[in-house]
């Protein structure tokens, strides 16, 4: 159970965004916030306290607050995105952390190691973490010796194709595991129960477990029905602006569970 999660509001400069996909498009603001009230809705539905916080014009990027910090049960990470337009939204996301965690279980990647939380995959006490553009050897072996601190543990998978480990590949609990592209025939998923999804379908890959309900990006139909057929509720919410520039579901938020 996910009892808090914090998202933060798309600004003004979100057609500034990176993005791989020009050819779909800038997105545009107002549907942008648009699209952002109504995730926050869904999940607010799944029982979760939403903190939302306020855009930042100084970052494009900043609604994806996923790639700032990973949150743990036991102490919250906070990153050094690869992304160099990325790295100083860092700075606002730690005084958040200290309404949720005590000071002395919030730890740091440091330069020159880098990691963004997209590239992290928690199951249970256990993270899988992406070796990327955005996430390097050195903030991968600082993340697992955090871990390591906390009794916690990690497990590298390097990335051919996709921009972030959960790109293309999510868990939903009860050893159910959505999985796309490069990653269906990976060994490190080999035990889960696989849930392929078809590749015209690719970026809904990124679907998120809320407590017992799975959030769906709206328009993947193929997707949707897996999900249901593997005995989950599922809300569906409208990514579209955030697609343009290879945003997903899971990167507009951070799920965890408050520890004062
Ligand atoms: C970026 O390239 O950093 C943003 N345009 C998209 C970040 C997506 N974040 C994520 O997958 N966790």
């Amino acid at each position: 159970m996910f009892q808090n999660v914090i998202v933060k509001q798309p600004c003004h400069r979100i057609a500034e965004g990176i993005t791989s996909s020009p050819e779909l498009g800038k997105p545009d603001y107002e549907k942008a916030l648009e699209q952002h009230c109504a995730y926050v809705k869904a999940l607010e539905k799944t029982g979760a306290k939403v903190c939302v916080l306020e855009a930042n014009d100084a970052f494009p990027d900043s609604c994806f607050v996923e790639d700032t910090a990973v949150l743990t049960s036991k102490c919250a990470i906070v990153t050094n995105p690869g992304a160099d337009s990325r790295k100083d939204e860092t700075a606002a996301i730690v005084p958040v952390l200290q309404h949720f965690f005590p000071k002395e279980v919030i730890e740091f990647i440091h330069a020159p190691g880098t990691l963004e939380g997209g590239d992290v995959m928690m199951v249970r006490n256990h993270f899988y973490v992406g070796k990327s553009s955005r996430t390097n050897a050195e903030g991968i072996r600082q993340f697992l010796d955090i871990l390591k601190k906390y009794g916690l543990s990690g497990s590298e998978v390097p990335l051919e194709h996709v921009l972030h480990l959960k790109t293309g590949v999510n868990y939903i609990e009860n050893r159910n595991i959505l999985v796309s592209g490069e990653f269906k025939n990976n060994s490190q998923f080999e035990s889960y129960q696989k849930i392929e999804i078809p590749e015209e379908e690719a970026y809904a890959a990124n679907s998120i477990w809320m407590n017992g309900t799975v959030i769906v990006p709206q328009g993947y139909p193929q997707t949707e029905q897996l999900i249901r057929d593997a005995g989950y509720p599922v809300i569906t919410v409208d990514a579209s602006e955030f697609r343009k520039i290879d945003g997903g579901l899971s990167c507009l938020s951070l799920r965890f569970t408050s520890l004062l």
